[in-house]
């Protein structure tokens, strides 16, 4: 079995005490870190998600490997990050109202972070007025990153875009959006100014957006 399918198996069984070492090995036999995030860890998760579907696993089974991946991406960081400076300014990130997801949105975090930019990140289930607010506490801010995973958290999204759309400060910020269920067609149509679908691409977004 080679390094990366190591780090899936134990990313797939919540094996959250061993993905760090497992992780490390894989770096120290030369394994491309991008391939590690995304063969060892993102294409597990997303095995894990297909055997939540089939109910062969359930929501305990999800939190583990969720945590399992989250200890292997702090050895990954380091390697994947870099060049973090601030320069190109503040970006606020969340997981919308009702939604619990945040791996992703991590992983956007730091691809932004490591892009330039400042990342304030509020967290999962964040409601519409945390926002606001900390966008009104934070003027000089850039953008608003909002991540979605659920099909039923796509209408909390749609809303916490409307809101931002009718704030006062809506034309000095950009707000871009992503998560599993989006489309560029879902974020034009509630009104973003950007929509991509994973945490590099987010990056590139993010200075575009700025450009
Ligand atoms: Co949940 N869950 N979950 N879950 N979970 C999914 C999303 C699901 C697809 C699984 C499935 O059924 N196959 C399904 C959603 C189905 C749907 O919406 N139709 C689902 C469900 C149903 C649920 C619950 C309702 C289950 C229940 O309780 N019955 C429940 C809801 C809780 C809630 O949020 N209110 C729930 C709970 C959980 C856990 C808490 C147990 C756990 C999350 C833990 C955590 O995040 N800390 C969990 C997990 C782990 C998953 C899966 C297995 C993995 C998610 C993940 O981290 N993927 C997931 C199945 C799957 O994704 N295949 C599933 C890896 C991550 C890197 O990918 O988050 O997609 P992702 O992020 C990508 C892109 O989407 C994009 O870039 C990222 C990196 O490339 N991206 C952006 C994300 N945000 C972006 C923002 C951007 C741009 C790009 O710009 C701002």
């Amino acid at each position: 079995m080679s390094k990366i399918d190591e780090v899936a198996e134990l990313v797939e069984k919540g094996r959250a005490k061993k993905v760090g070492a497992a992780v490390q090995e894989a770096l120290d036999a030369g394994c491309d870190p991008n391939e590690i995030l995304q063969k060892g860890m993102i294409d597990a998760m997303g095995v894990v998600g297909e055997k939540f579907k089939n109910n062969e696993i359930f929501v305990p089974e999800m939190l583990v490997a969720a945590k399992a991946m989250k200890m292997g991406v702090e050895v990954l960081k380091p390697h994947l990050a870099s060049g973090a400076t601030g320069a190109l300014g503040k970006v606020i990130i969340a997981t919308v109202a009702g939604d619990l997801h945040d791996i992703g949105k991590n992983l956007v975090a730091m691809m932004i972070e490591s892009a330039g930019f400042t990342v304030i990140d509020l967290g999962v289930d964040v409601p519409i007025d945390k926002i606001i607010e900390a966008v009104n506490e934070n003027p000089d801010v850039k953008i608003v990153a909002l991540s979605a995973l659920l099909t039923t958290t796509m209408p909390s999204l749609r809303d916490t875009v409307a809101a931002l759309n009718g704030a006062p400060f809506r034309k000095n910020i950009k707000v871009m959006v992503g998560g599993a269920p989006i489309t560029q067609e879902f974020a034009d149509e509630i009104g973003a100014d950007g929509y991509s679908e994973d945490a590099a691409s987010a990056a590139v977004l993010a200075k575009k957006l700025v450009g």
